[in-house]
């Protein structure tokens, strides 16, 4: 039976907390090279053990293991219960809440430069909430997939609301400008918030149709920045007369070039050539070609192919469902783990609904409760 429209929000952010707790396990441990669907198959019997021990109460019964949810989930929890209480929009509310979490715990494994900008809201007394994210990088903002990693609640807004495709944009850029700044950030997390929002939208799943409705948001969204690019450029060709200027334009302008000019559209079109195959794509051509990283441009294109290709059967998953074949598989590509498991479960949560999500997953979790009930305040909103 199609899950409602109630478990498809349930499943949205029930989806994003499993990812980050389980998936956390491996962040970090596995930078360089893949994790393995070996490993991570031998952590999730692990958890259902566990979860079977516990419930016939036999003399195996073990401490349960808890796993705890990290920045990505404490993020996340933010921008929902800002959503909910102000029944939209409120930057400064939305800042404060960042912060405070952070300063209440700060060992949930942030990014490494984020943290400057919680401090600096603070010590501005949240003056001007965009003016920290905005210094960040000198001046460039960050690219880190910190926007991206919190922003599913805003793709159930979006729907609750009914607002357009501009609308959300709109509100996803105002969320992750608080924190980054970088444009690749920004595109990003609005990727990732519109997939959320299409995967509650979609009864039967077309990956073809599914990543052409992303690529045509996305194109729009790129080509718009290219010409801001582009103005800028001719405008400080215009200003520069100095010869000193004109060589640190020219160097730039050699970095620049090597970047596409249409980056998530190119990722994008790389995820429609490996969902295609017949075969499993080798990991480490995942990795090199979409990435498993903390830039945004490197882990929101893998969460969106892991959602996809885990639509289909994986030989080496076999007997598991189509959301457990998600988050499974997005670990086991090592990485950022706990993030693209996070992005890829909120999205495969939007679409197969609460249902699919097995219950000894959500109870080793922390923070899932908290996570059904902003998922039906949410819900819940007129
Ligand atoms: O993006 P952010 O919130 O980090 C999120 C990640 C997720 O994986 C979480 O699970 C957590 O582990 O961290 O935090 P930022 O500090 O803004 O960015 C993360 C990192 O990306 C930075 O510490 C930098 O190493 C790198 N980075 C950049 N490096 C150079 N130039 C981000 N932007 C830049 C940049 O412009
Ligand atoms: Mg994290
Ligand atoms: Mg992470």
């Amino acid at each position: 039976m199609a899950a409602s429209m109630l478990q498809k929000f349930q499943g949205t952010l029930v989806g994003a907390i499993v990812g980050d707790c389980i998936g956390s396990v491996f962040e970090g441990l596995s930078w360089a090279s893949v994790v393995g669907t070996e490993k991570v198959v031998k952590l999730v019997e692990k958890i259902e053990d566990d979860h079977k021990n516990s419930e016939e109460g036999t003399a195996k019964k073990q401490k349960k293991d808890f796993y705890e949810f990290t920045d990505d989930s404490a993020m996340a929890r933010s921008v929902a219960k800002s959503l909910i209480q102000n029944n939209g929009l409120d930057v400064k509310d939305m800042a404060k809440r960042f912060t405070r979490e952070y300063l209440r715990e700060s060992d949930r494994g942030y990014g490494g430069s984020v943290t400057t900008v919680f401090h600096a809201l603070a010590d501005s007394n949240y003056e001007d909430v965009f003016q920290p994210a905005k210094d960040q990088f000198e001046g460039q903002g960050s690219y880190g997939n910190g926007g991206s990693m919190r922003i599913c609640p805003a793709g159930l807004f979006a729907e609750k609301k009914n607002l357009d495709f501009n609308q959300l944009r709109d509100l996803t850029e105002k969320i992750t400008l608080l924190t980054h700044s970088h444009v690749q950030a920004i595109h990003g997390a609005i990727l990732q918030s519109y997939a959320v929002q299409l995967a509650l939208r979609t009864t039967t799943l077309d990956i073809d149709s599914f990543l052409q409705e992303l690529i045509s948001k996305m194109q729009v969204l790129e080509q718009e920045a290219l010409q801001e690019k582009q103005k800028r450029k001719a405008e400080m060709a215009e200003k520069e007369e100095q010869v000193e200027a004109a060589e640190k334009s020219e160097s730039k302008s050699e970095e620049e070039e090597k970047e596409p000019d249409y980056p998530y559209c190119a990722k994008l079109a790389k995820i429609r050539d490996f969902v295609r195959r017949e075969e499993l794509p080798d990991p480490n051509e995942i990795r090199d070609e979409l990435g498993v990283y903390i830039a945004a441009l490197d882990s929101v294109p893998a969460a969106i192919y892991c959602f996809l290709r885990a639509s289909k059967p994986i030989e080496e998953l076999k007997d598991r469902n189509a959301f457990e074949r998600t988050i499974m598989y997005a670990i086991s590509l090592g990485g950022d783990t706990d993030t693209v498991a996070t992005m890829a479960g909120s999205i495969a949560g939007a679409h197969y609904g609460l249902d699919l999500i097995p219950s000894s997953w959500q109870l080793c979790c922390e923070g899932r409760l908290d996570a059904m009930k902003d998922a039906e305040q949410l819900f819940n909103l007129t």
